[in-house]
């Protein structure tokens, strides 16, 4: 089963395009898991308990879970604007999570890794998170760039300083644990510098789980929140389904948080003797004009601006395109009107246009289901196809950029082979009545070889483009290896409809 996850996210405002940008990966991918065939489990959701919560309730006049409530259907409305097609959405509001949190602080309890102390020390809210004071940038937070404030409580202690040596051996044994090397670095060098034991309760704080040995406590925020992951999996009280689940294939991130996936997670895990996810897969910053685009900062720009000029395909086109999973990526108006002109306006839909236009003028629509195994002009484009299918495979490591390069380059060879064969000139003779048959047949392959490869980027457009072609199911079904592979397209009747994607103008 690949079980793949995104960050649930603070309810403290709406979605912005770097919540977004998570989210769209993941659910790339997991629909190519999807379309090879595989079971899939993909998870979002939402991370409502916490002094930042409170906090952005209390601004609003509100209780916080009045005010989450109505910002989780922000998000919801943002999943859908972006056909994210997870199958579930946790709250860590629910029962199936709170029962779930106290069952692992139970176990990490029984263990012997909690212990009671007094913690004083600067906290940083909008990362919910202690700093050391050597952490502090001029006093400030080092993300945030905002002032701290002194906590001091008495509270539970996780010992997470026991686990450095365990942490360290199992990165070693498994390099692909954090991705990319960069960020694995990152964490072995700050596992070697020794880790201090961590708080994992607040008694100050009554709006989260209450720990199951001292109800007057409520779980830290964090300790909470990435417990979901195994909450959404059947922890609780589903033994087979955790044994199916569990361990998650992927955990995506952004580099805020891998300290508390990389290290504090897995030390959690390990104490419950419960399995570590195969991999924690790190993702930059979406920078504006070079700054974090953050829902604390006024550079937000949220999807629902987007959409309505570049349409869920467009947007979702642009950010796997564009922004390479790892370092950081800016995000500029100019540069996605510019690649959504010049790959989806132009290479692209203008090529759908193309053939079904003339599939519908010579042949009425009904294209024979005959092929030449022959010329060399199918040749190339068959050769093109088995190259994109074979690409399509980066998604496997994140590499979204590149999966989409390869299917364009199925594209670019159709296009070629129109220019090569010039069916135009072929309907004009009937002696060669037989060859445009042939030539309109491989192109319209090449169409439904590109809705399957481009179903996981732009399921809407790939659907559309299908139903066109007056095919049945979905370019989704699958099995890639089937239907990835370019043959004879079947006989069917095609119709042209409007533009998949109209040319944007600058002017505008
Ligand atoms: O950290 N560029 O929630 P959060 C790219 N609740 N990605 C960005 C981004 C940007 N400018 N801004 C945010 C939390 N993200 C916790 C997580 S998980 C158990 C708990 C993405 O709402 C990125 O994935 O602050 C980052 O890690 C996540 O949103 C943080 O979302």
């Amino acid at each position: 089963m690949i079980y793949i996850t995104t960050p649930i996210y603070y309810p403290n405002d709406r979605p912005h395009l770097g919540t977004a940008y998570t989210t769209v990966v993941a659910d790339a991918v997991a629909r190519y898991w999807r379309l090879k065939g595989e079971a899939v489990y993909s998870l979002t959701g939402t991370d409502e308990h916490g002094l930042k919560i409170v906090r952005a309730a209390e601004e609003r006049g509100m209780d916080p879970q009045e005010w989450v409530d109505q910002i989780v259907e922000r998000f919801h409305e943002t999943w859908d604007l972006l056909d994210i097609a997870s199958d579930d959405f946790i709250r860590t509001t629910e029962p199936r999570h709170t029962a779930s949190v106290q069952k692992l602080l139970a176990a990490i309890h029984a263990a012997g890794d909690i212990y009671e102390a007094r913690y004083e020390g600067p906290y940083c809210v909008s990362c919910e998170a202690y700093y050391t004071d050597e952490e502090l940038v001029d006093g400030a937070c080092p993300v945030h760039d905002r002032p701290v404030e002194i906590h001091a409580e008495d509270n539970y202690f996780f010992r997470l300083s026991a686990y450095g040596d365990r942490l360290l051996a199992h990165i070693e044994a498994n390099p692909g644990f954090v991705t990319p090397e960069t960020r694995r670095n990152e964490v072995v060098s700050f596992i070697e510098h020794g880790l201090d034991d961590i708080s994992v309760s607040r008694a100050a704080l009554s709006w989260g789980v209450p720990l199951p040995w001292d109800e007057s406590h409520v779980a830290y925020v964090w300790v909470d929140a990435l417990i979901n992951y195994i909450s959404a999996a059947g922890y609780l009280d589903d033994e087979a389904r955790f044994a199916a689940q569990w361990p998650a294939w992927a955990h995506l991130v952004g580099k805020d948080i891998i300290r508390f996936h990389a290290v504090i997670w897995p030390a959690m895990l390990m104490s419950a003797g419960l399995p570590l996810p195969r991999q924690i897969a790190t993702h930059g910053f979406l920078l504006v004009g070079g700054a974090k685009m953050s829902k604390s900062s006024a550079n937000q720009i949220l999807p629902s601006d987007l959409v309505p000029t570049f349409g869920p395909d467009g947007y979702r086109y642009h950010f796997l395109r564009d922004v390479s999973f790892g370092p950081d990526g800016n995000f500029s108006w100019e540069g996605m009107v510019a690649r959504y002109n010049a790959d989806l306006a132009n290479d692209y839909g203008n090529l759908v246009n193309r053939v079904l236009n003339l599939a519908e003028r010579f042949r009425d629509g009904e294209v024979p289901a005959v092929a030449s195994e022959a010329a060399a002009e199918e040749a190339a484009l068959r050769a093109a196809a088995a190259g994109a299918l074979e690409a399509l495979a980066e998604f496997e490591e994140f590499r979204t950029k590149q999966a989409l390069e390869g299917v364009w380059r199925l594209v670019r060879a159709a296009n070629a082979f129109m220019e090569a064969t010039e069916p135009w000139k072929l309907a004009k003779d009937p002696a060669t009545a037989g060859r445009l048959d042939e030539v309109l047949n491989a192109a319209l392959e090449s169409l439904r070889v590109a809705a399957v490869l481009t179903w996981p980027a732009m399921p809407r457009a790939a659907e559309s483009l299908w139903s066109r072609l007056g095919l049945a199911g979905s370019p989704g079904d699958g099995p890639l290896a089937e239907t990835g592979v370019f043959g004879t397209f079947p006989a069917s009747r095609v119709a042209k409809g409007d533009p998949l994607f109209p040319r944007i103008e600058t002017e505008a």
